[in-house]
C-alpha cells in the first residue's frame, strides 16, 4: 500500500490561505496546519524563509518538496491527489485548458488587478502602508464588477459550476474572490448569489473555513507585504 502523503499547510485567515486547506478537504487528504499569519512577523522568520523566499502565505510541504502561491498549490493539489472519486481537475486537453484559463483569469483579472489593488489602497486595508488612494481603490471595484460578466454568463442557465456540472478547483479560486469582494461591499453579479449559496452548503467549504481560522487574533504589524 502506498505511504500517506506526509502535507504541512502553513498559513491562516486570508481569502488565499483558505484555497489549498479547502483543496485538501475536497481531495480528503489528512494535513498538519502551521497557522501562521499575514503580517505578523511570523512569515519573516529564518525558519519560514528558508521554505519560501517570498515569506508570504500559504505554503505547502509535501515531503520535501515545497510550494507557494495559492493557485499554483491548488493546481498541484488537484493534480497530484485527484481520484476517480475525488477529483478537483479535467483531463481531457481541452477541458483542462478551459480550466487552465478559468485559474489564470480569476487570479489575474478578479484577485490580482481589481480586488488585491483594493486591498492596497483602501484607507481600512493595507492603505497606510502602500498609499491611501480612494480612486483607484473605487476604480479598481468598478473593474472586478465589469469582469465579472463573464461569471455571469458561466453561470446563466442554472448551469452549477463554472465548467458546468463538475465542481473544480476553478470554482474555490471564483468563490474566494466572490466572497472577498462582498467584505468589500463591490457587490457581485446575480447569478453568482445561487452559486454561492450552493457552493457553501459543500462539507469540504465548511471545514476549510474552520481550518482557516487563525488560533490568536492576527496582530498586524506595519510591514510591506
Ligand atoms: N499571490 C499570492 C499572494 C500571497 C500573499 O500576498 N499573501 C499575503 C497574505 S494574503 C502575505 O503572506 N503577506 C506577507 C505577510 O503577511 O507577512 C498567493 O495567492 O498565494
Amino acid at each position: 500500500m502506498a505511504a500517506l502523503p506526509d502535507l504541512t499547510l502553513w498559513g491562516v485567515g486570508t481569502s488565499r490561505t483558505i484555497r489549498p486547506h479547502w483543496a485538501m478537504h475536497e481531495l480528503g487528504l489528512t494535513y498538519k496546519t502551521k497557522p501562521i499569519g499575514p503580517r505578523t512577523g511570523e512569515t519573516k522568520t529564518a525558519e519560514y524563509t528558508r521554505l519560501n523566499p517570498r515569506q508570504k502565505v500559504p505554503l505547502l510541504q509535501d515531503g520535501d518538496f515545497c510550494i507557494g502561491e495559492s493557485a499554483a498549490i491548488v493546481a498541484y493539489l488537484s493534480q497530484m491527489y485527484s481520484t476517480p472519486e475525488r477529483s478537483l481537475i479535467p483531463e481531457a486537453p481541452r477541458e483542462h485548458a478551459k480550466w487552465l484559463e478559468w485559474c489564470f483569469f480569476i487570479v489575474a483579472e478578479l484577485d490580482s488587478t481589481s480586488l488585491y489593488v483594493m486591498r492596497r489602497h483602501r484607507a481600512d486595508a493595507l492603505g497606510p502602508i502602500y498609499g491611501v488612494a480612494p480612486e483607484v481603490a473605487a476604480k479598481a471595484g468598478e473593474y472586478f464588477r465589469e469582469q465579472l460578466r463573464h461569471v455571469e454568463v458561466a453561470l446563466a442557465d442554472g448551469r452549477t459550476f463554472l465548467m458546468g456540472d463538475r465542481f473544480t478547483s476553478a470554482d474555490i479560486l471564483l468563490t474566494t474572490c466572490l466572497e472577498w469582494a462582498i467584505v468589500y461591499g463591490v457587490g457581485i453579479c446575480d447569478n453568482a448569489q445561487p452559486y454561492l449559496e450552493r457552493i457553501r452548503t459543500r462539507p469540504a467549504y465548511q471545514l476549510a473555513k474552520t481550518a482557516n481560522v487563525a488560533l490568536a487574533p492576527i496582530v498586524p504589524v506595519q510591514q510591506k507585504a
